[in-house]
């Protein structure tokens, strides 16, 4: 994607600045949603920690020029991308809640919840820029590191992920699809969870590192 904008890799530290600068204000500002098409089967229903196939494109609400379009990337595939954990602005994360498979949504993301008074690659997208989003949904998947999941193999609750905890996790997954496996494979499988998502290395696998997807299912 070279230099183009990465909505999927935003730097986190622009996203605890928007949070202040959100906190600061006075009026509460939304996300507003304009169903395009809806279709008649509309399920299942997208919810945080779903994993979510997308096309987007972005326009600036200024002047409505383009400045994101997905389809110029990846050689048109719709970006695949986890729901309401940060990976994408803020006020995608919102817009995209409760869509279903086929829809097509219209949106418009006050600043404070896209690149705020920032903006974002030198002027780009420009300081307190209001962003709309035109969104087609094609893929609503069970996400594989939903928050729930995460919980569930967080058996002492302190939020992060031992290996132990890990362990146990693979061996209750393993023994219920009762396909036969050879021992190395727990082993081999254990240390690649840990090589691909214990970035910082300190031997635990936080809620933050768990939830950013890689296809690489367990
Ligand atoms: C952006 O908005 C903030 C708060 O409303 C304001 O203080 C600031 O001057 C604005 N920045 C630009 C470049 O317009
Ligand atoms: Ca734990
Ligand atoms: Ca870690």
């Amino acid at each position: 994607m070279g230099r183009g904008l990465s909505l999927l890799l935003l730097p986190l530290a622009l996203l605890a600045a928007t949070a202040q600068a959100e906190g600061g204000a006075a009026t509460a500002e939304e996300v507003k949603i304009e169903v395009l098409h809806l279709p008649e089967v509309c399920s299942p229903k997208s919810k945080k920690g779903d994993l979510l196939n997308a096309h987007y494109d972005g326009f600036l609400a200024s002047d409505g020029s383009k400045f994101y379009c997905s389809r110029t990337q990846n050689e048109g595939h719709p970006k695949w991308f986890v729901l309401g954990v940060g990976q994408v602005i803020k006020g995608l994360d919102i817009a995209m809640m409760n869509m279903c498979p086929g829809e097509k949504r219209k949106v418009v993301i006050p600043p404070s919840l896209a690149y705020g008074q920032q903006g974002y690659e030198q002027g780009k997208i420009p300081p307190n820029a209001t962003l709309i989003f035109e969104i087609e949904l094609y893929a609503v998947n069970k996400g594989p590191r939903s928050v729930e999941a995460f919980n569930q193999i967080d058996k002492d609750g302190d939020k992060k992920l031992s290996e132990l905890e890990i362990s146990q996790y693979l061996k209750e997954e393993f023994a219920r699809d009762g396909k036969k496996r050879h021992p190395s494979v727990h082993d081999e499988i254990l240390a690649d969870i840990f090589k691909k998502n214990d970035h910082d290395g300190d031997g635990f696998i936080s809620a933050k590192e768990y939830n950013v997807y890689q296809h690489d299912e367990l």
